[in-house]
């Protein structure tokens, strides 16, 4: 039987994962959907799947095992509050919420119910460069990482949409989630700087390079660069006591002519992570199927939230501005400093 699944929000990425629920991937059948603009969710609709009023009414339907909320951050408390208290599975797309109030009432939820319900979107811990990185680390043949480079581009974002305050709580967060996850490690503390901006970007507060300080004192400096044109550019190195690791250039065909030798790059997170968003859901529908979640959870989301508001301090602050993360509740595992 396949787990039958209700979509809160169809606008860019509730699309790309309505297609891959329904055409990529097996075991799963969209049969519901919903948005604030019903026209939207009418048009992504998969035949047979009921267009809901409200979320509520997805949520509460019988006919929906389990959730995938695609909706704008703000949104996302009431919805997972609401999957939480039907005890229904919920796929959640970054940023779990959007505050650290929002993101510990949700782990109060989840940890009342008793089980692992949700999964936050943070796909990267799902793409196969990204996972043979972390298993050369996890080795430890290269000794302690002391640093990590991350650098995350985007072609451009939506002008008017896209606000100054999103590189650090919209965009760094799969930086924090990746870097908390590949050095297994929690980050304590965060800066930002701000260099000259880009005219590319008009008013918009962009770049922005980030230091997150970790509990081991290794430090990760982040470059969020969001209107660099040429592409969706996504790297990571670690610098290791006894070498480095990095991801891979992308796979492309090399294409030589009178410009010279080239090879493309991803437009957009949708190419670049093509195959991390399908293997995120293949073992969400595995996990949802036995009722749970799997990979990345509510504590993890938290720990973002942590870092983004901590971000959102620091560039005001011009100071290194302290995280200071809860105790971590047994639901979530082992916490990382007694584990190592
Ligand atoms: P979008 O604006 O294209 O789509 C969001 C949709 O949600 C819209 O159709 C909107 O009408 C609907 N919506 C808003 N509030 C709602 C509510 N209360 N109930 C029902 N529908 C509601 O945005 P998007 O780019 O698709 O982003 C959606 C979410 O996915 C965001 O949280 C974003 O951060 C995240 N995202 C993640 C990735 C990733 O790489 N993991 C990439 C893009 C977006
Ligand atoms: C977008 O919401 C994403 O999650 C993308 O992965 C990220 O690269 C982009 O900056 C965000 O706006």
């Amino acid at each position: 039987m396949s787990l039958r699944i209700g979509v809160l929000g169809t606008g860019m990425i509730g699309q790309d994962h309505i297609r891959r629920l329904t055409q990529v991937l097996s075991g799963a059948e969209v049969v519901a959907v919903n948005d604030i603009d019903r026209s939207r969710a009418e048009a992504a609709a998969p035949q047979g799947a009921k267009v809901h009023d409200t979320p509520q009414a997805l949520i509460a339907s019988d006919a929906v095992e389990a959730v995938v909320i695609c909706s704008w951050g703000p949104a996302h408390e009431e919805q997972l509050l609401g999957c939480i208290a039907a005890g229904k599975p919920v796929f959640c797309e970054k940023p779990l919420v959007t505050s650290e109030a929002a993101a510990l009432r949700v782990m109060e939820a989840e940890t009342a119910f008793g089980r692992r319900l949700v999964q936050v979107g943070f796909m990267r811990r799902f793409d196969a460069d990204y996972r043979r990185l972390k298993a050369v680390i996890d080795a430890g043949s290269l000794g302690a990482p002391l640093l990590y480079r991350s650098v995350h581009r985007n072609a451009s974002v939506p002008a008017g949409l896209y606000t100054s305050e999103m590189p650090l709580n919209d965009t760094l967060v799969h930086d924090a989630d990746i870097s908390r996850w590949l050095l297994s490690d929690e980050i304590t503390g965060v800066e930002v700087r701000v260099p000259r901006r880009s005219s590319r970007g008009g008013d918009l507060r962009d770049p922005t390079l980030v230091l997150l300080h970790t509990a081991a004192g290794a430090i990760v400096s982040v470059e969020i660069s969001v209107n660099v044109g040429y592409g969706y550019d996504i790297r990571g190195e670690v610098s290791c006591e006894d070498g480095i690791a990095a991801l891979p250039n992308r796979p492309a065909p090399v294409v030589s002519d009178r410009h010279g030798i080239r090879q493309a790059i991803p437009e957009d997170w949708r190419e670049r992570f093509i195959e991390a968003y399908d293997q995120e859901f293949r073992e969400w529908i595995v996990a949802a199927r036995a009722g749970t979640a799997t990979g990345p959870s509510t504590w993890d989301g938290y720990a973002a939230t942590l870092v983004a508001d901590a971000a959102l301090r620091a560039v005001d602050s011009g100071r290194l501005e302290p995280v200071r993360m809860r105790g971590k509740p047994a639901l979530y595992g082992t916490p990382i400093a007694a584990a190592a």
